[in-house]
């Protein structure tokens, strides 16, 4: 496609020209937005090694925990609810965009790359946030969003005003504008008040898309990066990496440029130690998870089969889930569901509330390889709030408690209404009952940190049993060795499962009233399931 010639000379000039500033003091005078490059400073990371194995949460700071009474999420809230993360068996927190944004919601129009959202903290805020996360074993990533920035950033805001501008390269432009665009069924070429050149914005006119084709725009956003990851960060999600280059109306998805860029950006991450990327990459996940582009990536797709094998009723979707890790990379994470609706909706409400096959869906990828990422208040079964356009359905304020006391304890009013079901569905109440979700996901992460073969073990043996009822497969790591059972039928089932060891112990791990019990010479075992009924055992040799 056509572009506004490139200035990146100019750019350069000026970039060279910030950099005399030097970092640490404020952005030089004149400069739109904070331009200055961020020199590698690489420092061992405090944690452990494959702490990335464990399982992640996808906290919505705006919507965790407010501590300053102003009814918004902030990171000083979420400081106070580690220790619960931590009980819970969490080894990771990926934090939805904390930079300033235009948007006063999700976060994914970024005004400012080097800064917090005021409403969240301050830096200070977030380096505590850091070493407290640190001390507890617990890493944190955040979402990255280099594929557009909002329209109110002033380098588009300057782009946009004057042709002229050395920003104007950093967009994308065309005068005049294209025809025969769609993506998603909207035409992303759009005008300025200005009049003349239209630009590009794949998610809508509020997000312009960069023009990842010009170096001042990779160095600029590799250094801000590198602003996070020097005060400790340990690692990013990155947003909508397939859509970084688009090279015309039929091929603007998942182009080769887009995943050379992904590469470059999970190596400029990876020089530093310990650090964890996942790519948020709806066109060919598995691509993406790839060691080589990204290293991991969202399981879309993954998560409609592990509902359908919930049901019991669908042989189809029970054979799908144990074939998918045969094939992609172990790297990918998966999931049930997120902040997206195209996602779809609370797990809740989509299984109308059905805590049996909730749990079932929740083993279902907790124990499988991958790393898993639970969407907050998931694992209480938190529901959505309905009647909200888009995706705040699926964002309300965490329910620590019956009442919305537990997310804004100093009466502040929340900013969004409360999930429905607050009054049973909350942490407070569910930490009292043994049989909760929120038990039985804190036993399945428990499973994860016990067990290294569940962790990061090899697939072994998967087996879909009566009509897809029953889902078997083994987990391997080193000398470690574990069978899952998962039932998924509502009637008690009698088997004789086979391909395991000769004559091996099969100890209990969960539940703790299982039987022990040992297979025969042929590597047979005879195994009574409850309905609905997740086991896992510890194969042990004779
Ligand atoms: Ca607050
Ligand atoms: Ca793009």
């Amino acid at each position: 496609m056509r572009r506004i010639a490139l200035t990146s000379t100019l750019a350069a000039l000026l970039l060279g020209g910030s950099a005399l500033a030097g970092p640490g003091g404020p952005p030089p005078v004149g400069s739109p937005a904070d331009l200055r490059p961020v020199p590698p400073q690489i420092r061992p990371s405090p944690l452990p090694e494959g702490w990335q194995h464990g399982a992640f949460m996808e906290i919505f700071v705006r919507a965790y925990q407010d501590s300053d009474g102003d009814g918004i999420g902030d990171l000083n809230g979420l400081i106070q609810r580690l220790p619960y993360l931590q009980a819970l068996g969490v080894s990771g927190l990926w934090l939805m965009p904390i930079t300033a944004s235009s948007d006063r919601d999700h976060g994914y129009a970024t005004t400012d790359y080097r800064a917090l959202e005021p409403q969240y903290g301050r830096l200070a805020d977030f380096d505590r946030l850091l070493r407290e996360a640190h001390r507890r074993g617990m890493g944190v990533i955040i979402d990255y969003v280099i594929n557009h920035a909002s329209d109110q950033h002033p380098l588009f805001q300057a782009a946009r005003r004057d042709a002229r501008s050395p920003y104007r390269s950093w967009f994308v432009w065309q005068d005049p504008a294209p025809s025969g665009w769609d993506i998603w069924g909207q035409n992303p070429w759009y005008a300025t008040p200005e009049g003349g050149a239209h630009y590009f914005a794949t998610f809508g006119p509020q997000m312009p898309d960069f023009n990842m084709r010009e170096p001042a725009v990779l160095d600029y956003h590799l250094a801000s990066l590198r602003f996070w990851l020097k005060r400790g960060l340990d690692g990013f999600r990155l947003d909508a990496v397939p859509h970084l280059v688009e090279n015309n109306a039929r091929d603007w998805n998942d182009q080769p440029e887009s995943r050379a860029l992904t590469q470059r950006l999970q190596r400029e991450i990876k020089r530093y130690p310990r650090r964890h990327v996942v790519c948020e990459a709806t066109a060919n996940p598995q691509v993406y998870g790839r060691p080589e582009v990204c290293g991991s990536a969202f399981a879309f797709g993954l998560e409609q089969q592990i509902l359908k094998a919930s049901s019991g009723e669908d042989a189809a979707a029970t054979q799908a889930l144990a074939d998918y890790f045969k094939t992609a990379p172990a790297g990918m994470a998966t999931m049930l569901a997120n902040h997206d609706i195209f996602a779809g909706r609370r797990i809740w409400d989509q299984l109308a509330g059905d805590e049996a096959r909730y749990k079932l869906a929740a083993a279902s990828y907790l124990l499988l390889p991958g790393t898993p990422f639970i969407y907050y208040g998931e694992e209480i079964g938190m529901a959505g709030v309905a009647g909200l356009p888009g995706d705040e359905p699926l964002r309300a304020p965490m329910s620590w408690s019956a009442d919305g006391r537990g997310f804004s304890p100093a009466g502040g009013r929340p900013f969004r209404p409360l999930a429905p079901n607050i009054a049973s569905h909350n942490v407070e109440a569910q930490a009292r009952d043994p049989g909760s979700l929120l038990n039985f996901y804190k036993a399945m992460l428990g499973l994860r940190q016990r067990l290294p073969s569940i962790a990061r073990g090899r697939y072994e043996q998967a087996q879909v049993l009566a009509q897809g009822r029953l889902f078997s497969f083994q987990r391997r790591w080193g000398e470690e060795h574990s069978l899952v059972l998962i039932h998924y039928g509502r009637e008690p089932m009698h088997l004789d499962l086979g391909q395991l060891p000769a004559q091996a112990a099969l100890r209990p791990e969960y539940p703790s009233q299982a039987l022990p019990r040992r297979s025969d010479a042929t590597g047979q075992v005879r195994l009574a399931l409850p309905p609905q009924s997740v086991t896992v055992y510890r194969l042990l040799k004779p």
